[in-house]
């Protein structure tokens, strides 16, 4: 499978990144309900710049399958305001404990944790509402992105891959129980946000959503890997996040070294790519998308 490469991916994630921007515009509630702080508190780190690529995978997995991109919007936006509300508590200091998001203080920094929290709660409820509302789905369609996207954010994805990463700080763990954290707390939503976008595109067969879900597992895992890679040898001026903020966890770097963990990285894209091969050239984008996840430094 060759991806799309240079100037051409380039274009690609600009355009993407403009329509998933264009979405969540429109599904995210109008500043001017009340209460205002609550509202500011939901766009303050939904609208920082982010690189919007499970966004993307949303409309792209919904492309690939020849639906309409326009359907897929109001799941993109639902998929990246569920991302925004993961990454919001994800920093509180009973968590990561982080003073930095997409450049700028964390929003607990600014609005307190308080605040910080009922944003982040209100925004997972914003994203069902998007679904709920999203013209170009059936019911039957609205019916799955909700159950896909629920169980992506509970127990059995970001929620327990949470805990469990809570519960082994400061512990030593074996890829397996490293595998298990990352493949729910950052796996899942990529998964769900190819399935979105299957759904999206009215697929109904295995066949046909499969192979995503298999690009999608390997895809979310390898950017765990490079995210390790860049906690490590990043500057928070590039990645707009703490540096070393994984001292206290193991990581696929300081598991595997840096040379291991790339090789990972290199084997999990390798996967990805492998199973776009049933859509032939169709699968350039997504193949794209892989090759930016291998070598980005943001
Ligand atoms: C109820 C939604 C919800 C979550 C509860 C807090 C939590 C459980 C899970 C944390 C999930 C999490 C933040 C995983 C880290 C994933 C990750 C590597 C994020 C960085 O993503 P990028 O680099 O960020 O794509 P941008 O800013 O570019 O969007």
């Amino acid at each position: 499978m060759k991806p799309i490469v240079g100037s051409d991916l380039e274009a690609y994630l600009a355009r993407g990144r403009e329509a998933v921007e264009r979405a969540l515009a429109l599904a995210v509630p109008p500043l001017s309900s009340p209460p205002s702080a609550l509202h500011e508190g939901m766009r303050y780190t939904l609208f920082l710049p982010g690189k919007r690529l499970r966004g993307i995978l949303v409309l792209a997995a919904c492309e690939l399958l020849k639906g309409r991109v326009e359907d897929a919007g109001p799941l993109a936006a639902a998929v990246e305001m569920v991302h925004a509300s993961s990454l919001i508590l994800d920093d509180l200091p009973s968590m990561d404990d982080a003073t930095l998001r997409r450049g700028r203080p964390a929003l607990h920094k600014v609005a307190g944790e308080a605040n910080a929290i009922l944003a982040a709660v209100a925004l997972l409820n914003a994203a069902y509402a998007a679904i709920q509302e999203a013209p170009g789905l059936n019911d039957r369609a609205r019916v799955a992105a909700t159950l896909r996207l629920g169980e992506a954010i509970g127990a059995s994805g970001l929620t327990g891959g949470q805990v469990a990463d809570l519960a082994a700080t400061g512990k030593k763990l074996d890829l397996e129980s490293l595998e298990f954290i990352h493949s729910h707390k950052t796996g899942a939503l990529f998964i769900a946000a190819a399935e979105l976008g299957a759904i999206a595109a009215g697929a109904r067969r295995a066949r046909e959503s499969a192979p995503l879900q298999s690009y999608a597992k390997n895809l979310g895992l390898a950017f765990q890997i490079t995210d390790d890679l860049l906690d490590y040898s990043g500057s928070p001026g590039t990645t707009g996040k703490d540096a070393g903020l994984d001292r206290n966890r193991t990581t696929f770097v300081n598991l595997c070294g840096i040379d291991g963990a790339r090789k990972l990285a290199d084997e999990l894209i390798a996967a990805s790519l492998a199973a776009l091969e049933p859509f032939g050239r169709r699968g350039q984008t997504l193949a794209g998308l892989a090759s930016m996840v291998r070598d980005r430094d943001r």
